[in-house]
């Protein structure tokens, strides 16, 4: 191994520490009733719904773009760029014919605008610089007016400098309810938004140059364990929207649980004729994926993305394969350099955010965090789905009580006995 190699174990080493009691605050307040049908208000874990006023016929809201503080994860906090004191920017909801006026104000060092993504509006309205407008320059107030003809889940972003403002958190979600409901109600409805950042170690500014080595994934611009769960009921039919606002990459978001099926994208409604069962829905970059599921199995149930970086967090990816290696001389010989060094990929890394290794200040653990049998060694694009038979007496941050007999757990001698099964031998 060359010097530089061992640099970026060291990064390796540094990037996994101790697990710390970062369980996110559940958002398991009783769902709301807000549009036509019964239809209910839209939760967005870990972020908020834009106020709307009502003025004569039209609602109006306020977005303010500016620089802000933001943890990623505990931890890891960072000078984002975002909308009203958040990344994602709140959710705007609506139903379907509300005419808007929404007002954004540039706060940023540089120009900006917000295009809504996936919402047919008149031409002047689609916020793309210098094509359809001018730049809203810093300090100034734009005003957006238009109706939202049609009922969907979209998204806003800025359409100008987007590689940078982009990359630095700048999104939100758009839901509008229909007018008239088709389809049987939905009990619970949550809007997440997938994104990327690359955030060297010790850095306070994500990396806007980030092409393919980007390192903390998140939902709602949080890392697990930092996200909060969804936390639903037994039997109830749960809907969940999920935009892909990040620069590069793709998020095949893969549901443990539960069989699901694409009702809507960005787009508008997939015809009930065309839907059909996936556990996996791909969400590419620049758009929406909502799909729908009834839970039948109580439970702490996984959803995160299936690409096996996207849950890790903070990670270095170019170092040597060591699976198989018998690093132990490695560590003796790098621990008087490196005070805490320990050679990475060998074993599995699911204990790494047990070990306690020191890290760099402002970085978070590689892997995820405790759970009620062991640290769990996925982070970032990961969250819970807590399905519980009384969901509004969960606040999210328990654990799913298994009934006795119900965990996969050590064979019982007896039992491998009685069955014909030998450890010793395969198959
Ligand atoms: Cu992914």
């Amino acid at each position: 191994m060359n010097r530089r190699e061992l640099m970026q174990l060291g990064v390796m080493a540094g990037g996994a520490l101790a697990a710390r009691d970062v369980l996110a605050k559940a958002v398991a307040a009783p769902p709301v009733v807000v549009a036509p049908g019964g239809q209910r208000a839209v939760v967005t874990p870990n972020g908020s719904t834009l106020p709307l006023k009502q003025v004569g016929g039209v609602k109006v809201g306020h977005l303010v773009a500016h620089e802000l503080e933001h943890e990623l994860a505990p931890g890891l906090t960072i000078k984002a760029w975002g909308y009203n004191g958040s990344t994602p920017g709140p959710t705007i909801e609506v139903t379907e014919g509300d005419r808007v006026r929404l007002y954004v104000t540039n706060r940023l060092p540089e120009p900006t605008t917000v295009h809504w993504h996936g919402v047919i509006l008149p031409n002047g309205m689609d916020g793309v610089s210098g094509l359809t407008q001018k730049p809203i320059a810093p300090g100034q107030t734009f005003l957006y007016e238009f109706t939202f003809k049609s009922a969907g889940t979209f998204m806003y972003h800025p359409h100008y400098d987007e590689m940078t403002q982009m990359a630095l958190g700048m999104n939100g979600m758009i839901v509008v309810h229909p007018r008239a409901p088709k389809g049987p109600r939905v009990d619970r409805d949550f809007a997440l938004m997938a994104h990327e950042w690359l955030i060297h170690p010790g850095a306070a500014r994500p990396d806007p140059n980030a092409m393919g080595d980007f390192n903390v994934l998140t939902f709602n611009s949080k890392a697990y364990p930092a996200t909060a769960p969804l936390v639903m009921g037994v039997g109830e039919r749960v809907r969940v929207r999920i935009g892909n606002l990040s620069p590069m990459d793709h998020h095949p978001i893969h549901l443990h649980g539960v069989s699901a099926e694409l009702t809507w994208t960005d787009g508008g409604e997939v015809p009930p004729s065309a839907r059909h069962p996936e556990t996996t829905f791909l969400v590419p970059v620049g758009s929406v994926r909502v799909f729908e599921f009834v839970t039948t199995e109580p439970g702490d149930w996984a959803m995160h993305c299936h690409m096996t970086h996207h849950v890790m967090n903070q990670m270095g990816h170019g170092f040597p394969v060591m699976v198989g290696a018998d690093a132990r001389r490695i560590d003796r010989r790098v621990q008087p350099l490196v005070p805490g060094y320990m050679t990475m990929g060998q074993d599995g890394m699911g204990a790494m955010s047990e070990m306690g290794m020191k890290m760099p200040l402002n970085s978070i653990p590689m892997l995820g965090g405790p759970g009620p049998f062991a640290s769990i060694d996925m982070g970032g694009m990961f969250t819970v789905l807590k399905v519980r038979a009384r969901p509004d007496q969960e606040d999210g941050t328990g654990w799913y009580q298994h009934p006795r007999g119900t965990v996969a757990e050590l064979a019982p001698a007896e039992r491998l006995a009685a069955d014909g099964i030998d450890p010793a031998r395969q198959g």
